[in-house]
């Protein structure tokens, strides 16, 4: 159950706290500090808050993900690899019943083939790719604005 006027969490997977160090040529040089920046002012823009996470563990976001059942108003997650392989994300993130925006940083379509499948996108409201860190100012834009 969503809670309207709750904040936006916005959650990172594995890997994405190596933000500005790791492969700049696929994910730019702005830090995760710089994501959650973005985020923040972007929310201002329309009077909303941001919460965020990110974790190396999947069991860690998962539990994040429970915390957020009737406290947030939608969830912006990259969920990094995780994207690509977990059946028990994609099951965590049904049960706070929120919109849900999927983004990448890369456009994983134009990437590996393992790249290509997500077990998040059939549950999410939006997918985001290839638009690099502005992927999730667009994503905190559409959940403060729908
Ligand atoms: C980030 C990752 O860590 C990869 O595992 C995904 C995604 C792509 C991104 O583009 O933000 O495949």
């Amino acid at each position: 159950m969503a809670q309207s006027a709750g904040p936006i969490l916005i959650l990172n997977g594995p890997n994405l706290n190596m933000l500005g160090t790791r492969q700049p040529e696929v994910y730019g040089a702005d830090t995760l500090d710089d994501v959650v920046e973005l985020c923040r002012v972007t929310a201002e823009r329309f009077d909303r808050k941001i919460d965020a996470f990110q974790s190396n563990h999947e069991g860690a976001l998962i539990d994040r993900i429970h915390a957020a059942r009737g406290v947030v108003s939608g969830i912006v997650i990259n969920p990094g690899g995780l994207t690509h392989t977990s059946v028990a994300l994609r099951d965590a993130l049904v049960i706070p019943e929120a919109p849900i925006v999927e983004v990448h940083i890369s456009n994983v379509h134009a990437r590996e083939e393992f790249r290509h499948h997500s077990f998040v996108s059939p549950i999410a409201t939006a997918v985001i790719a290839g638009m690099g860190i502005r992927g999730y100012a667009a994503a905190v834009e559409f959940l403060a604005t729908r």
